[in-house]
């Protein structure tokens, strides 16, 4: 018995199951950009890290300039209905948190930026300063999966809190919209030069680490037992 309570700690341990986010596909206003077009997203985290996982329909090796960002709000009441990149995005509603990634090197590295709003975007952390609070995974570019993580404690949040979030994919121009976002399953805009508008943010949970979780069924488990 204590061999198998040992076993299922260990396969528990790492990250909880990641959240996910459908969108539908073909759902740009020019559908041959299929590196822009989002499939779902994947959100987990652990005790330090937020984990985003953007899938999308194309080859992140195969084109050199997707944009990949997600507006936050921590629910601190805080923020603005703007962005650190100058995208001509409507959120709807105010973000206290910008971060936003690229893969616009042939698929040959990836890189993001996080910041926080604060009377004005403040850059938190950046990969091209080799900062340590965000970090990119390329492995997946191939079949269209972008990957960073940023800090819980930059996003101001801990076990328990609930974030609200759009994914959007854009371009390398400043004044780009949301080419695709994850929040609406029809058009977010009709054309570069329009800005695009957000459907309703959805929400995620920062969630306890699975050990934590494994040992407080454990404890159910037996507690259970000792009513018995
Ligand atoms: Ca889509
Ligand atoms: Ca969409």
């Amino acid at each position: 018995m204590k061999t198998m309570i040992c076993a299922i700690v260990a396969a528990s341990a790492g990250l909880a199951s990641a959240a996910v986010y459908s969108d539908a596909s073909g759902d740009l206003f020019d559908n041959s950009f299929a590196h822009l077009d989002i499939t779902s997203v994947e959100l987990t985290n652990d005790a330090d890290w937020l984990y985003i996982t953007v899938n999308t329909a194309g080859d992140l090796d195969a084109v050199n300039w997707g944009k990949y960002g997600v507006g936050i709000d921590n629910g601190s009441g805080g923020g603005d209905n703007s962005n650190a990149w100058g995208r001509n995005i409507d959120w709807g509603r105010n973000i206290t948190h910008w971060t936003a990634s690229w893969a616009d090197d042939g698929g040959t590295g990836v890189g993001g930026e996080v910041y926080e709003y604060n009377a004005g975007w403040n850059l938190l952390g950046a990969t091209w300063a080799g900062d340590s609070n965000i970090a990119g995974d390329d492995s997946m570019h191939a079949s269209g999966t972008q990957k960073w993580q940023i800090l819980l404690s930059d996003l101001g949040v801990g076990i328990g809190d609930t974030i609200y979030f759009d994914v959007i994919t854009t371009g390398g121009g400043g004044g780009d919209p949301g080419v695709d976002h994850l929040s609406r399953s029809d058009l977010a805009t009709t054309d570069w030069s329009v800005q695009s508008l957000s459907g309703d943010f959805s929400a995620y949970t920062i969630v306890p680490a699975p050990g934590a979780i494994a040992l407080m069924g454990l404890g159910g488990l037996v507690a259970t037992r000792r009513r018995r």
